[in-house]
Parts: structure tokens; C-alpha cells; sequence
């Protein structure tokens, strides 16, 4: 059995000595926090988002006005590519199945470094203009990563002159957007040697759901594979077959389900799925990248 481990920080590190270290090898699935955030104060920052125009009114859905700044299914722009690259597959409605980002993408900008830094400048100007001290997603999720942290320091990736990254980053999914089998990383993926998120072994994302716009019992859910990624999967996630590859080398999964105001961590080295969600009110994360290394006093976040 594959554990995952919560459902506070209190119970996770009375049960574990460095559950980050757990986290990176593969010893634990996932670290899911239950009521990180009531539901009324998700409501309170998601409405804030709708009403400051940077998400969709879902009592007004307009896809059209949005489409500009729609990340396309399936994205990534590995190194040294000009062109971001999406899974291809017939759609029954296109129109409809659409992702938001509020923030800086390192995996979606990182191959024009200037423009990536100085997007991300107005991320921290933006981001400071719409959270309180009392109410910010992002510090929830920095103090919960601070306390399982063993006494390492949490703080936003920077390069050495001082550039900051993103934060983290705001995702809004709709009409059926999924994430299929896949892993992230800087290191092994993306292959950004030239930024300084690169020198940590491993990369963990932490996710704060705002708004679970799964339809009950429909079953859409984070699914995470016992299974780092290696080279010979591949082609298996490459030509959709990963499923094949999971049955016959009989690979165990844990399903994470989150509500709102839940927040999991978990190694995105590992290969890890979000079906698609086909509630109208949309799918709405907080989201955030991780850098972690045993030995290394830092831990960096990012988006
Ligand atoms: O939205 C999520 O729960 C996870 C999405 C994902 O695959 C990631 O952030 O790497
Ligand atoms: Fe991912």
C-alpha cells in the first residue's frame, strides 16, 4: 500500500522524521492538508478574481473574451523549442475546454529568460494588490510547507542577482481540460540548466484547491503513479499507452481527492494524471513548484 499522509501538519510530523524526504523518495504518495482554508474564504478569493475580471464569470461564462490568454491542453516548451507543444486529439468542444493562468509559467515562458523575469515582476506587483495579510492563498501554502520542512527554509526561487520567479500561479480549468500521464521537471524534462531552480534533485509541486468544479461522483481526481519517470516510459506517455504500461508492470496508484481549501503536495517526478473535469464551475488551483534537496537549507517555490 502506498501511503499518502495528513490530514493536518500536526499528524504528519508526529508520524514522520522529515516527511519531505519521505516525499522525494517515493516512501509516501502524497501529503494532503484538509481545511488549509474554509470554503468561505475560497469563495471569498475566487469571487475576488471574478469580480477584479482575471477569471471567468461562471453566471456569465464568456470563453471568447478569455481565449487570448488560454494555455493550450497538454503544453510544455522543452529547452531550446520555439513553439509550445500540446497533445493532439479530436475534441468533441473545443470552445469550451479552456485553462486560465494567473501568473508566471516557468514551463509555459521559461525559454525567453528576460521576458520570463520581468513577467514575473508584475506577478508579485499583481499579487500584492490582490490578497490581504489575513486572507493570501500563497502564504497558507508557504507556512504549511514551512512546517514540514525540518527547519529548512521555504522561500520564492530567485537567481543570484536577485530575479524572482513566480510565486505561484493560479490555474482555472473548464469544459473537460485534463492533465493526461505525465511528470515535471526542470532537471530531467525541461532541461533549464540556466536557471537556478535547476540545481535541486528533486521537484514537488503543492496544490490548493480553490474550487472543485468536479460534478459529485464523477470522479475526476489527481492520480499519482508509483512510478518515477524513466527513460523507457517515454514513448509510453508519448503515444498515450502509459495505462498499458501501468497493468503490466502492475504499478500502484493513489487517487487524491481534494475540496476546496485542501492542499496536497506531492513529487511530480512521479508520473501523475487530473482527468478532466467537466463541471460548469470550473476547476480553480493554486498551484506551485518546489525544489528540494536533502542536504540544501533552501527550498525553493516557483510557478
Ligand atoms: O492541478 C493539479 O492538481 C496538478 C496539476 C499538475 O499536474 C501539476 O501541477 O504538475
Ligand atoms: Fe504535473
Amino acid at each position: 500500500m502506498w501511503e499518502t499522509v495528513g490530514p493536518d501538519v500536526p499528524s504528519v510530523i508526529a508520524e514522520r522524521d522529515d516527511p519531505l524526504v519521505d516525499l522525494a523518495n517515493g516512501h509516501i504518495s502524497a501529503i494532503v492538508l484538509r481545511n488549509v482554508l474554509s470554503l468561505d474564504e475560497c469563495h471569498e478569493i475566487v469571487g475576488n478574481l471574478i469580480a477584479r475580471g482575471l477569471l471567468m464569470d461562471p453566471n456569465a461564462p464568456d470563453y471568447q473574451a478569455f481565449q487570448d490568454v488560454a494555455i493550450p491542453e497538454g503544453h510544455f516548451a522543452p529547452k531550446g523549442s520555439d513553439t509550445q507543444q500540446a497533445w493532439k486529439e479530436d475534441r468533441q468542444d473545443e470552445s469550451k475546454k479552456l485553462r486560465i493562468d494567473i501568473g508566471s509559467s516557468l514551463g509555459y515562458r521559461g525559454n525567453d529568460m528576460p521576458a520570463f523575469f520581468e513577467h514575473a515582476k508584475e506577478t508579485h506587483e499583481l499579487f500584492e494588490s490582490l490578497w490581504s495579510e489575513s486572507l493570501n492563498p500563497i502564504n497558507t501554502i508557504y507556512q504549511s510547507l514551512t512546517s514540514l520542512a525540518s527547519g529548512r527554509k521555504v522561500k520564492t526561487a530567485e537567481e543570484l542577482d536577485g530575479r524572482r520567479y513566480g510565486p505561484a500561479i493560479i490555474r482555472a480549468h473548464y469544459g473537460g481540460y485534463s492533465y493526461k500521464p505525465h511528470f515535471d521537471s526542470v532537471r530531467k524534462r525541461e532541461g533549464r540548466t540556466d536557471y537556478s531552480v535547476h540545481r535541486f534533485e528533486n521537484q514537488f509541486a503543492g496544490v490548493l484547491m480553490l474550487q472543485n468544479g468536479r460534478i459529485e461522483a464523477e470522479g475526476a481526481h489527481g492520480r499519482i503513479y508509483d512510478c518515477f519517470w524513466k527513460p523507457e516510459i517515454h514513448p509510453y506517455l508519448a503515444n498515450g499507452t502509459f495505462y498499458e504500461y501501468v497493468r503490466k508492470h502492475e504499478i500502484e496508484s493513489t487517487e487524491v481527492d481534494l475540496g476546496g481549501g485542501e492542499l496536497y503536495f506531492f513529487n511530480t517526478g512521479c508520473i501523475h494524471e487530473v482527468p478532466a473535469v467537466e463541471g460548469e464551475t470550473g476547476r480553480i488551483v493554486l498551484a506551485t513548484f518546489i525544489g528540494f534537496s536533502e542536504s540544501d537549507d533552501e527550498i525553493f517555490v516557483w510557478s
